[in-house]
């Protein structure tokens, strides 16, 4: 894209780069979100996704973290507007805000070092491939536990953690990665919640059990209640429920939006096709995201 936000204002993305002692470089030391905006060709409007409720997450990490964030919530909402609008932006869009320690130091005492906080927009289509559905490997890796780092902060460092699960699936032959937590239990994807529906009812990780509260798997949460009354439970999933759940999805709203998983560990799920439930609650999150749901737009931040 053609310009990116930083501190206040619109640069070229070229032209927004950092020094190479940069402390977050080093040390993983950022909060960043990710963000989705759809393109309504019917309103000619370009919609951003629960965009407020990303940045009280962001604000939410960077606390956590003791990472200072120069901007209010409500701010970052206007800059976000700002920077789609400069880019002319008529597509379906990731947006990334990110918020780093770019004191160039190799101390690791952040209090008082100065922070950066940028917004870049960039097109994106499908992270995972939705349309067959996807297939999962349970890694040995297991997720961070919440008591060596609070996993519900978005931190930039810990996502090490997902990039070598992924790694592991990749080589493996799979999509995607599927981390257990240190109890054995089921935590979520590199980049994605996790859903198993049994029997008509959706069951998803609870959130102490070392995941990212997602806003995708909220917005899952809120939405089944009007697809004829289907119930979400959180609890905790051993790994041998996924292989006997009728159908498993994975959510990001951001990335991966609501994604089939039709094989885990080689074994099929359900009869290895895109069930039914999460067919229709991935149809109607499009739906909902796409500003088509009337009680739901005030989740919706017009851009034009
Ligand atoms: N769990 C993890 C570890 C995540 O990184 C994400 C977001 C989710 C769950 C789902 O959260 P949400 O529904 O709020 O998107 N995925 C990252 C993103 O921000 C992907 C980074 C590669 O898009």
């Amino acid at each position: 894209m053609k310009y990116v936000w930083v501190d206040g204002k619109l640069v070229p993305e070229r032209e927004a780069v950092i020094p190479i002692l940069t402390h977050a470089l080093h040390y993983g030391t950022s909060v960043f979100e990710g963000i989705r905006a759809y393109w309504n060709s019917e309103s000619n409007n370009l919609y951003i996704f629960r965009a407020r409720d990303h940045y009280v997450r962001f604000h939410n990490s960077a606390k956590i973290m003791g990472i200072r964030v120069n901007y209010g919530i409500d701010e970052l909402v206007d800059a976000t507007v700002e920077l789609l609008k400069a880019n002319e932006v008529r597509e379906n869009v990731y947006i990334r805000p990110i918020t780093f320690v770019s004191a160039s130091t190799v101390n690791l005492d952040i209090r008082d070092l100065e922070t950066t906080t940028a917004i870049i927009a960039i097109p994106f289509g499908h992270y995972l491939e939705p349309r067959g559905g996807v297939k999962a490997k349970v890694v040995s890796w297991l997720r961070v536990h919440n008591s060596m780092f609070p996993m519900r902060a978005k931190v930039g460092g810990i996502y090490v953690n997902s990039v070598i699960a992924l790694l592991d699936a990749k080589v493996s032959g799979f999509d995607e990665a599927i981390l257990l937590n240190r109890d054995g239990y089921v935590a979520e994807g590199s980049g994605e919640n996790v859903f198993i529906v049994k029997d008509g009812v959706l069951y998803t990780p609870p959130t102490y059990d070392s995941i990212l509260e997602g806003i995708t798997r909220d917005t899952v949460i809120t939405i089944a209640r009007d697809l004829g009354g289907l119930t979400v439970i959180e609890k905790r999933i051993a790994r041998e429920e996924l292989y006997t759940a009728d159908e498993v999805f994975f959510t990001g709203g951001t990335a991966a939006e609501v994604t089939p998983v039709v094989n885990i560990d080689g074994r099929v799920i359900g009869n290895g096709e895109p069930g039914p439930i999460t067919l229709k609650v991935r149809n109607y999150y499009m739906d909902v995201v796409h500003g088509k749901v009337s009680k739901y737009m005030n989740w919706l931040t017009p851009v034009y």
